[in-house]
Formats: C-alpha cells, structure tokens, sequence
C-alpha cells in the first residue's frame, strides 16, 4: 500500500541481476492460523552482471522472517537489513546457500496474489510478482532455476496436495498429516511456481506424444463439479495435438494438471505442468454453460497450454517483455480456435475486442505501446494492448513473410532461445534472421503507441483503364508520448468489379499480369500510391481485408458501395465489415437527427440490405448473426468527438426496433427454421443455429408486442442449454413485462447453488435497459449468492454495469459514477488488481459532455485523496487525471 507517492519503473534501467538462483527447495507448512515456508536457495553470484555494491537485495513483502541460516550457520544480524518490501544481505561470498523461515497467512491474503485459499483450498497465484509474499526471493523473470516443493499438511482437509513438475514422494505423518514432494526438472522462473491443496476430485486422461511418450492428464475440482470436466479435457488434447502439428511443440512432462478455483483475479495461469484457472475457464455442461463459455474454455486451456513453450521455456527478460509470451500465445490460441470453429467467425471476434478495447485504450490515458517503456505497477499492463495488439503484431509478421517463412523464424526462435529469458527485439531478430527480411521498420509496432490511421482515395481514370489508390497513414499523439514514425503495414485489398461483383484481377503498373485477386501491399512511407492496370470500369474498393493490420481506414464510400461489399465481397471480415461501417454511419446519422430535435430515420435502402443478407438462405448462420450484432454503444461513442450518451442509446435502439418491425416476418420465420431441435452439441452449425435464432429473438423483443414476450419467456422456460436459457433471460430482464420477474425468479431457485451459473444472472441484470436499474445493481449486492471478495462476482455485477451499460453507468446525474467510486475505494484494501480494473470505467472522462466530465472528474479526484490507495489504482486514476 501506498506510503509515499509510487514512482515509474523504466525499461531503460533494465540490469541483469547481481546473483543467480539454480536451485530452490521448498517446503510449507500449511496450518489453519498461518503457512510455514522454508526456502533453501543455492545461490552464486552472476558472471555477467555489471559491476555493483555486491549485496544481495531479494523481494519479499508481508513476510514474517522467522530465521535466516548462511551456509548452515545463523546470519549475524549486522549481515542484513529488512523493510517492507525487501531483505538485504551483504558480505556475501560468491556461492552460497541462503535458507530462510518465514510465515505467512493465506486466510487473510484477499489480493488473491501469492498463497491464498480460495473456499476450503489452498492455492497460489505467482505472476507477475506474487512469489515474493510466499518467500524471500529475486523475483524477476530472468532468475531461472530448478525448485523442488514438499507440502505438509492435514490429510483429511488437504487430501491433495500438488506442486510442479512430477511427484517423487509422498509421506504418511502419522499425526493425520501427511507430505508430497515434487520435483520440477525444468528451470524456470519463480512466477510459474503452483502450490494447491485441497479436497479435490479429478478425471483423468493420457495422451501420447508424436514421439510416443505418454502424458497423464489431470483436471482437478471440487467434487461438486467433477461432471463438468470433460470439455476441458478434450479441449486440452486438442491443443496438444494442434501445437505438435502447426508449431512442432511436444509437451516435456510426464503429467499436465490443471485445478480450477473460484477465486481467481484473471482467466488462468500457465503454471509449469500445474496451471491454474478461474473456474469459469473449465467448468461446462450444456445446461449450465453457453456456447460461448464453451468456446473460451477451449481457447483459454490452449492459451494456458501453449505457453508451455511461449512463455515457460522461452521467458521475459523483465516485464516491459510481457507481449513477447502474451501477444504470441493469443496469437497461438486464436489460430487454434480458428482451426476448431469457423475461421472468419473467430477473426470477426477478435477484431471485434481489439477495436472495442484496444482502440480506445490507444486514446485513452493509458495508452501503451505493445512493449511499454514504463510503468507504476505492472499488474496493470497485462492489457488489451499487450495481449491482443501483441497478437496483432505477430499475425502482421506471419502476413509479411507467409506461413512458411514465419514457420521458418518460429523454428529459429525456439532453437535459439530455448530456457532462455528474452526479448520482443530476440523474437523479431528470429524473424530477420530465418527471412533474410529487414524487420528495423517493423519494430516500431512495438515501441510506438497508438492506432495509426489510413487515409485512402481511390481514382479512376477511364482513358488509362487504371485505378489509382493513394494511402497516407497518421497517427495521432498517445498519452504516453511515444515517437510516431512511419509504421510498416500490411495491407490486404481486393477491387470489386461493380458489374459482376467478382475479384478483378490485380496487376500493378509495371508488372507482368500473375492473376491474383487479393494482394497485401506494403506500406513504409507516410504516402504510398499504387496504380492498378487494366480495370474496366469504376470498382469499389475491398480494403484491409482480413483486418490486415490493426489500423483505421478511412475511405469516402457511399451507402451503395457498402451495401454492395456487404452483399459482394468474397471475403468473410469485409463483408460483415461492411455492414458494421453501414449501421455506424447510420446509427451516427441518426444521433445527430436526435440532437437536431429531427425526426430519426433509417433509409429504405439499409432496411432492405440488411433484408437481403437475412433473406439468403445458403449463409453461414455464426456470420449472419455476426451482421445483426450492431456496434455497442461505448464503440458508438468511440467514434464522436464528443460522446452523446442518451443520442447514442436512443439511435441505436430505434434503428433495432426499425430493422425488427421491418424485418418482423422474416426474423420469426428464422427464429422458428432454427429453435433447439435434438441434443445439444458444439458443432459449429448448431452453434451457428443458436446464435442466429438468438439474434433474431432480441431483435424481436425490441418491439413491445405481448406474443414475443411470450415466445421469449417460452424459451426460456423450455430451454435444456445456457445459450437460449440465458438469451431469454437477459431479453426478459430488459423488458418491462410480467413474464420477467418470474423468470429471474424462477431462475434463481434453479440455479441458487451453483455459482457460476448465479453469475450469469446478476450479469443480465447488470445489463438491464431499464431505468432503475442502478437501484437493482444495488440490491443485488446483499443477495446471498454475491460476493465483494470474489473477483467472477464483483466483475459479473459491478464490472458489467459500469463496462457495458452505457446509458445505466452514465445517467445523466451522475449516480453511477459515485457509484463505482464508493466501490473501488471498498475494494481497493481487499484486493487492488480488481479494483483497478473497475476504476477504468471512469479513465476517459474527457471524452463526454462538461456536466458529465466534470461529476467523473469528481470521483477520480475523491478516490485519489483516500488513504492508503494502491500502486495499482493510483497508477490509473492519477494517469486519468493527468493525461491532456
Ligand atoms: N499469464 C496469464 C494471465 C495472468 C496474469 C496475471 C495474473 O495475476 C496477476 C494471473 C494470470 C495468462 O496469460 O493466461
Ligand atoms: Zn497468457
């Protein structure tokens, strides 16, 4: 906690460490009171580190030191000095072994970051600094060594008892206590380190590796929840099997355990050989989960997987790396969930969170290049930008030098760097060197923050039969004031032929005419021009097909060009692109008649583009859905000067009901051709079916007509799945009709004890359109089934209200941000990476009207006087303010 103010840490000042740990052997003592942690580090000084004052500085923080012993013998006091944060030893000689015996107290750990029981188990959670209030230690990822963990416990309590690595003895105590130790043979740095113990139940499962070694699969639950375990276990040999195919990758341990908890600050942990996950990314039955929740266990347990090699035996040098492991491993587990499902469904997704998240991000206070060149606390870098941009980032390089070569750079990369810790500039290197490709240019993705824009015009001339396009790229100054150079961008583009609305070929002037339809231009300068020969008439432009590269594009197109793309363009992301860049500019439109005091208008036109995509019966039902799935309104707002919260509201509800009234027939005949039909699967079709009808129903709820309301409630009554139980019921919940208490109720009673599920349902109410629904947020937080301790809890109901109802959290007097703000500051003692990321609801106050700005400003200010206020909401609140 905060004593005096918390001071940025630079990349620049990066040094190797003074001393090198091989090896660590622990051994806890786990008691109801307090845990006991001996640590025995085998410990020499570093060759390679410059030259210092020779004392040995390791982190520990809310330790109780108990006895420290320098090569056997009691350290004389005089040898070390002990503050908050660290324990200091000098006079040391070059190799030694340092134990010591702290205690420590679980029970009370809220922050949920070192070792802290979450129900009746004992888990931990190490990055990205959490090792240090487990034990004294250099906690920094370029500290790698080899650990060995015996854990002591009641046997009847703690049945399992589970560390890295593999098991090499277990002991009976006699005084009902009992010890396993395990024993990690892969050196590693102290962030992967995993203790849990519990009673748990688990199924289990072998895989055999492509050279034919056989691996013992394990999930762990509580036994309540061991029926809900298979899906992540096919998901995980999934994963195993794709990374041994597309990457090369064998997993290099006898047992892969993964324990799922409930109380969990993020998704998961990649653990060597013991990850740790939120529940929510491992438990799923069809009556309990959606599809959607099916589709992020299997993308979070390869994440979790995949950064067996991305991330564990290649590390970050330091944390600046972070997107070295992250921004590879999404990319990893995005191409993977691609394999799986629907290629351009999944691409539409992640675009989809970049722009909404990352873009705004970029705008935003805290913005952030990919590889951050400082920061006050790095809990709050684990970002969009990091993850998801970085995964941007490395997609660009596959699309640069092809699958093969970045196969080619892949493979350079993890001969080269294999047990080593480096970064993001290593990982390019391999790149450069496996391509023979200068890739100087292209590293400024990294350091330079922002969303570059490109300003594209299109000419043609009829006499020369050619088509001119001119792209400027500019990008705007970030809050964190990085250079802005010129990027190097790929960009993927077709040209429609108007006539046909077929692919012309593409053949630049100078070239020899290859046929191609779709070519990825590369643009270096602030101002390219590339001229296409032999067009034969106007086309319309298909640009950044794919998202090719994580920019904005402008270019003057007309509805009908859009409307034309939407209906025409062979590829998946532009045709849906096009209908989202349709509805923007109509809803925009709209916001804009509604400020007028005008009446609101959608044009014929639309009505009937959007009719068409519904009426073509061949399509992909995941992409049709995708079309219905408007920009939210935060994205809405995202692209005014100034936000206009009840316009945007307003616009975007009418042009639903005016799409729904128009379209009513067509929307009931699909929701009845697609209602639940047989048993439940998770073949992409059914999904697809799923998602489709679902669209259709919240269309149709939209219009306030008392037979819908009774097909919606119908179905949400009948439902034997999650998806249509849930869409129902978040329909219902924005209703005001009677069928919707009963539902909640009814919903309640069902579900009241399992607690995923009962998350589901404060979410929906969370999200309600109706105008109280503040009040109901807040009485939700004295139902039996919410908790301000548990993070799943705090970001179903409070996260969700104030990130994603936009016209709840902003009413016009202010409510929700007091609101928020009285939450963060209660939050904030128990654990400050939850509270953090509530607060960011409130960074972008710039962007909305004076009385509004200045109420937010308000409670930025209010939270910032409290006492005691952590690095981590300090950090984000302080930026806030600050940033012009
Ligand atoms: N490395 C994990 C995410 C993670 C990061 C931080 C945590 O605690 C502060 C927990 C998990 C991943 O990318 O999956
Ligand atoms: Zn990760």
């Amino acid at each position: 906690m905060l004593t005096e103010v918390p001071q940025p840490i630079y990349l620049k000042d990066y040094q190797p460490p003074g001393f090198l740990i091989d090896r660590v052997d622990l051994a806890f003592d786990l008691g109801e009171e307090r845990a006991a942690v001996h640590a025995r580090l085998t410990v020499r000084r570093n060759p390679d580190a410059p030259p210092s004052d020779g004392a040995l500085c390791l982190n520990g923080e809310q330790l109780e030191l108990q006895s420290i012993f320098l090569d056997g013998r009691p350290l004389n006091p005089d040898a070390y000095a002990l503050d908050e944060e660290s324990l200091q030893i000098r006079g040391l000689p070059d190799a030694f072994v340092l134990e010591t015996r702290v205690h420590i107290r679980p029970q009370n750990n809220s922050a949920l970051e070192g070792l802290y029981k979450s129900g009746g188990m004992f888990c931990t959670q190490c990055e990205a600094e959490g090792f240090r209030r487990i034990t004294y230690f250099l906690d920094r990822p370029d500290v790698m060594s080899r650990f060995s963990t015996s854990v002591t416990a009641d046997r009847s309590r703690y049945p399992v008892l589970l560390s890295n690595g593999n098991p090499v003895e277990t002991e009976e105590l006699g005084d009902g206590r009992h010890r396993v130790t395990w024993e990690d043979p892969h050196p590693k740095p102290c962030y992967l380190f995993a203790l849990v113990a519990g009673d748990l139940r688990h199924i289990e499962d072998t895989y055999t590796t492509a050279s034919g070694r056989a691996v013992a699969l394990r999930i762990y639950v509580e036994p309540a929840n061991i029926d809900k375990c298979d899906h992540a276990m096919r998901s995980l040999k999934k994963a195993m099997r794709w990374d041994e195919e597309r990457f090369g990758r064998e997993y290099d341990l006898d047992i892969y355990m993964i324990v799922a908890v409930n109380d969990f600050n993020m998704g998961a942990m990649e653990n060597k050989g013991l990850n740790v996950f939120n529940s929510q990314y491992v438990l799923a039955r069809p009556e309990t989960a959606t599809d959607r929740d099916y589709q992020n266990i299997e993308g979070v347990i390869a994440h979790e997987y995949f950064h067996n090699w991305t991330g564990n035996r290649i590390t970050c040098r330091d944390w600046f790396q972070l997107s070295l492991k992250e921004g590879l491993t999404v990319f990893r587990d995005q191409e993977f969930s691609a394999d799986m499902g629907s290629r351009g469904v999944k691409r539409i997704e992640d675009v989809r969170i970049l722009r909404a998240h990352q873009f705004s991000e970029d705008a935003g206070p805290m913005a952030h290049p990919v590889r951050p060149a400082s920061y006050i606390e790095i809990n709050n870098f684990y970002t969009v930008t990091v993850y998801n941009k970085g995964a941007e980032v490395i997609r660009m390089q596959r699309n640069l030098l092809g699958a093969e070569g970045f196969r080619k750079g892949m493979d350079l990369y993890f001969r080269r760097h294999d047990g080593q810790a480096v970064t993001t500039d290593d990982f390019v290197g391999c790149m450069q060197d496996a391509s023979g490709r200068d890739m100087g240019q292209f590293q400024r993705w990294y350091h330079q923050a922002g969303t570059p824009r490109l300003g594209v015009e299109g000419r043609y001339d009829e006499q020369a039969r050619t088509y001119t396009l001119e792209v400027e790229q500019n990008c705007s100054e970030t809050a964190d004031r990085s250079g802005k150079e010129p990027f190097d961008i790929p960009l993927a583009l077709g040209l429609l032929d108007t006539k046909t609305g077929k692919d012309l070929p593409l053949t630049l002037q100078g070239e020899t005419p290859a046929g191609a339809t779709r070519r990825v231009l590369e643009l270096r300068q602030s101002k390219e021009t590339f001229c296409f020969v032999d067009i034969p008439d106007r086309p319309v432009p298909s640009l950044l097909r794919g998202f090719s590269a994580p920019v904005k594009v402008s270019f003057d197109y007309s509805d009908e060009d859009l409307m034309f793309l939407m209906a025409h363009d062979s590829d998946d992301f532009n045709r849906w692109d096009a209908a989202q860049e349709l509805a923007q500019r109509i809803i925009l439109n709209m916001v804009a008649q509604y400020r007028d005091g005008r009446p609101m208008a959608v044009p014929q036109g639309v009505v009937e583009a959007f009719g068409t995509a519904l009426a073509d019966d061949s399509a992909d039902k995941n992409l049709l859905a995708e079309v219905l799935h408007l920009p939210s309104e935060s994205y809405l707002g995202d692209q005014m000067e100034t936000v206009d919260v009840e316009g945007i509201h307003g616009a975007r509800e009418a042009f639903m009901n005016c799409l729904a009234g128009a379209l009513k027939q067509r929307l009931i005949q699909l929701y009845r051709e697609h209602e639940e039909q047989g048993t439940y699967d998770i073949q992409p079709d059914s999904i697809g079916r799923r998602a489709l009808k679902n669209a259709c129903l919240s269309y149709l709820m939209q219009l306030e007509d008392p037979a819908i309301h009774d097909l919606c409630a119908q179905q949400f009554h009948r439902a034997h799945n999650m998806t249509d139980m849930i869409a129902a019921l978040a329909a219902l919940a924005s209703t005001d009709c009677p069928q919707r208490a009963q539902a909640l109720e009814a919903y309640a009673e069902q579900w009241k004890d399992d607690t995923l599920v009962m998350n589901k349902w404060f979410a929906v109410q969370a999200m309600s359109k109706l105008p109280d629904v503040l009040h109901q947020v807040k009485a939700l937080m004295g139902h039996p089934a919410f908790s301000i301790t548990n993070p799943n809890k705090v970001r179903s109901l409070i996260g969700t209200f104030c990130s994603g109802n936009v016209s709840g959290f902003h009413a016009a007097d202010g409510s929700g941000y007091d609101f928020l703000a009285g939450r963060v500051l209660h939050i904030d003692p128990l654990n400050p990476q939850v509270a953090a990321r509530l607060v960011r609801s409130l960074a972008r106050w710039r962007r909305y009207d004076p009385a509004r700005r200045e109420m937010i400003k308000l409670q930025l200010q209010r939270i910032l006087e409290a006492e005691n206020l952590s690095r981590d909401v300090f950090e984000i609140v302080s930026k806030s303010l600050a940033a012009a």
